[in-house]
């Protein structure tokens, strides 16, 4: 990873919120952001919600000029979301870009925190799995599945990252780009670690937040057991991939012995 230097000065900031069904949450995420980070512009990347949530988007943005909506087809999954709003973002000379929630899980005064952290950093992770961090209100199966899936990628992929599976997180535009991000097959929430093995991968400068993740207290959770197996399958794939290139290179390398003593 690159040293803890400093950064340019953050000027342009777009926050992505992906939707899908979220017609009574979004107007409630939109306002607390709006208040909380004032110069952040938004972005909602609504997948043709059959609630209307698109419609609710356009009102907001027809209320405000800081806040924008990208119409999508239909449901693509979160990391098709995500990548649409990376072009969208990039394309505008956006200095960092943000993943949050819709659902309120994420909270938008913690924002603030994170973008300072990319002081000197190129990528902030919203952690909730290191210390300061925590979970409010999930039950005992969704702990179970976040904590052994972040084991299980760290035992897999050896990257020192507490929660890599979380989704509230600011890139600095600048990292963004040094990664290819065409072949980006990742649908659902295997987007998340994707990335963030991609951003280790390039030696970029990933620090952890500690963030309160609180449940969703309006509409339901689009987890579902196919995000799980595509998660359980790529970084499993990802995982042997960089093993085995351990070993081979620790087979191709010559032994070196060392005196030992003096
Ligand atoms: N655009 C889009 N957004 C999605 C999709 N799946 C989930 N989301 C959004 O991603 C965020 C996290 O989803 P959520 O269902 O709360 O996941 P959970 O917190 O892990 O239970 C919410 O804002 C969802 O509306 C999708 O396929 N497309
Ligand atoms: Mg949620």
């Amino acid at each position: 990873m690159t040293s803890p230097q400093a950064r340019p000065p953050i000027e342009k900031i777009a926050v992505l919120i992906p939707t899908y069904n979220e017609r009574e949450n979004i107007s409630l995420i939109v306002a607390r952001l709006r208040a909380a980070v004032p110069e952040a512009d938004v972005l909602v990347l609504d997948d043709n919600s059959p609630d209307g949530t698109g419609a609710v988007a356009d009102q907001l943005a027809a209320a405000d000029t800081q806040v924008r909506v990208l119409h999508r087809t239909s449901k693509e999954g979160l990391g098709a979301a995500y990548l649409a709003g990376f072009e969208w973002a990039l394309e505008r000379g956006y200095d960092v870009l943000v993943e949050m929630d819709a659902d309120g899980s994420h909270q938008p005064e913690q924002l603030p925190t994170l973008l300072r952290a990319l002081a000197n950093a190129d990528v902030a992770l919203g952690s909730r799995w290191v210390p300061g961090g925590s979970v409010v209100n999930w039950p005992l199966h969704r702990k179970a599945l976040s904590r052994g899936g972040n084991i299980y990628v760290r035992v897999l992929l050896g990257m020192p990252i507490g929660d890599a599976t979380g989704g509230f997180r600011a890139y600095r535009a600048s990292a963004l780009r040094t990664l290819d991000l065409h072949d980006v097959a990742s649908v659902g929430y295997c987007f998340q670690v994707d990335l963030v093995w991609r951003v280790i991968r390039a030696g970029l400068r990933v620090v952890e937040v500690p963030i309160t993740f609180v449940e969703r207290t309006i509409g339901d959770s689009k987890m579902s057991q196919d995000i799980v197996n595509e998660s359980l399958r790529s970084i499993t794939v990802w995982g042997l991939r960089y093993r085995l290139g351990q070993v081979r290179s620790l087979l191709h390398r010559e032994p070196r012995w060392h005196r030992l003593g003096g």
